[in-house]
């Protein structure tokens, strides 16, 4: 019996340690160890031993069975280990390999336009300032000396939300919410998205962009606005561009002009940009009418101001050369990648 067990404890430590998987081993586990193993059949064996022997074979069986145990469990954790370190070895990761470049958008044209003019009226002093494009009559055309019934009204064709609320068609309503929260000196830009109920087209749109500006202090006079305004298209078009004023009306200043600058292309000498002219209009501007400072609150015998529009996408289609307005609002990035 000391033989066979010898036999069966020797064959058990072989396999297990030859063995090459957990799977394997668990298998051998039941062969050896489980309920129908050899080591139990020896047990089971034991009731034709003399009482003597019975303990020291049982004691011997037990050894055995500890053993067993023990190089199994220990087999069992080296196995676990190896197969642990080619699980890691087959998640490794090069650190060191090229990645994928993740494709980078580009700014939009009238984004790069907004902030050029920002910029350069930041640097001249001015302000940011932005109001809702959701609007009262009030703001968008009473306090801008624009009455119920005045023809503005329809050259403008404004949408109305209902009989007093509108989608501002200028962004002059935000210049009257800054004259009614802020004494003198104002110096303000106010860029953002104005509508008007045009039908699309090369170079119209019922969204569009503008810039409009405002200055109030004691003493500003149209040579305030002139100087302002050449210093822009300066800082816009290069050093060497001029400007011209030509008598305009608008119903919220007087005077009012509309000012062109020379053709940066041509430098004035006239060309396809310009259409031969040698000028290129960009700016709406006058005095701020006295009736409009006193609808922000503002005392028209203390205090002057003048004011000024350009709009952005006017802007870009010149400063880009291009043709169609539709253009910058179809998003197609074959155009928007070549700013
Ligand atoms: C323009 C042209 C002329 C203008 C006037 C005002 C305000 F609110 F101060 F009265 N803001 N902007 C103005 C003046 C705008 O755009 C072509």
């Amino acid at each position: 019996m000391k033989d066979k067990l010898n036999a069966v404890k020797s064959a058990a430590i072989e396999k297990i340690q030859s063995a090459a998987s957990t799977a394997e081993l668990n298998e051998l586990r039941v062969q050896y160890l489980g309920k129908k193993s050899e080591l139990q059949g020896l047990l089971k064996q034991m009731g034709g031993l003399s009482p003597e022997e019975r303990p020291v074979m049982g004691q011997l069986v037990n050894s055995a069975r500890a053993k067993i145990e023990n190089v199994l469990e220990k087999a069992l954790a080296d196995i676990k280990n190896k197969e642990r370190e080619i699980a890691l070895q087959k998640e490794k990761i090069d650190v060191t390999m090229n990645g994928k470049a993740a494709p980078i958008g580009s700014r939009h044209p009238l984004s790069l336009v907004t902030e050029e003019v920002e910029n350069i009226f930041l640097g001249m002093g001015f302000q940011i300032a932005t109001g809702p494009e959701v609007e009262l009559d009030y703001y968008n055309f009473e306090a801008l000396n624009i009455p119920k019934g005045h023809p503005a009204r329809d050259s403008q064709d404004t949408f109305y939300i209902s009989e007093n609320v509108v989608l501002r068609s200028q962004t002059s309503p935000v210049q009257i919410r800054v004259m009614e929260e802020t004494p003198p000196p104002i110096r303000i830009i106010s860029p953002g998205r104005v509508y008007r109920s045009d039908a699309v087209d090369a170079t119209h749109s019922p969204l569009f962009h503008q810039i409009e500006g405002l200055v109030v202090d004691k003493g500003m006079t149209m040579a305030d606005l002139k100087g302002i305004l050449l210093e822009f298209a300066k800082r816009l078009y290069g050093e060497d561009t001029r400007i011209r004023l030509r008598p305009h009306h608008f119903p919220f200043t007087e005077p009012s002009a509309e000012i062109d600058v020379s053709c940066f292309a041509c430098k004035g000498e006239g060309c396809p940009i310009c259409k031969g002219e040698g000028w290129i209009e960009i700016l709406g501007a006058g005095m701020v009418h006295p009736r409009v400072l006193k609808n922000g609150g503002i005392d028209p015998d203390v205090y002057s101001g003048f004011a000024f529009g350009v709009g952005v996408e006017r802007l870009a289609m010149f400063k880009y050369a291009v043709d169609d307005m539709r253009l910058f609002y179809e998003n197609d990035v074959r155009f928007l990648n070549q700013f």
